[in-house]
């Protein structure tokens, strides 16, 4: 969808600038994380889908290893509250997690991740809507 699209990239701009100032990690203009589609809801938890994309040629990133997702409300305001989030097995190069928010609302969700051929860690955040 491309307002979901717009929302990441805005994201992504921001993390960018936030990292800035730490040249240990990968350049965030080289890898960018978005949102496969809408999260899909069901017994009060959420699976957020994810593609890891290399910026130079947009391609997915099907095999990086995400060994780091944290979330928080931190886009509501709410930076303290975080929730559980469950790394799925990913599938077709998306990359799965279950989420069990505390309230609905925007979460940001933090990713680390190990990419081949790759040094350095790559981090993003995305802004995403979940329901309770
Ligand atoms: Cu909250």
């Amino acid at each position: 969808m491309i307002s979901t699209r717009i929302l990441a990239g805005t994201v992504v701009l921001a993390c960018g600038l936030a990292f800035t100032a730490v040249q240990a990690q990968a350049k965030d203009t080289d890898y960018r994380f978005e949102l496969a589609g809408k999260p899909q809801s069901s017994a009060g938890k959420d699976i957020v889908q994810v593609r890891l994309l290399h910026v130079a040629d947009g391609k997915p990133v099907p095999d990086a290893v995400i060994f780091e997702s944290k979330t928080d409300m931190g886009p509501a305001g709410m930076d303290t509250m975080t929730a559980p989030v469950k790394a799925l097995p990913a599938k077709g190069g998306v990359y799965r997690f279950e989420v069990d928010p505390g309230m609905a609302g925007t979460w940001a969700l933090h990713l680390a991740a190990k990419v081949q051929g790759e040094p350095d860690t790559v981090r993003g955040t995305l802004n995403v809507d979940l329901v309770k």
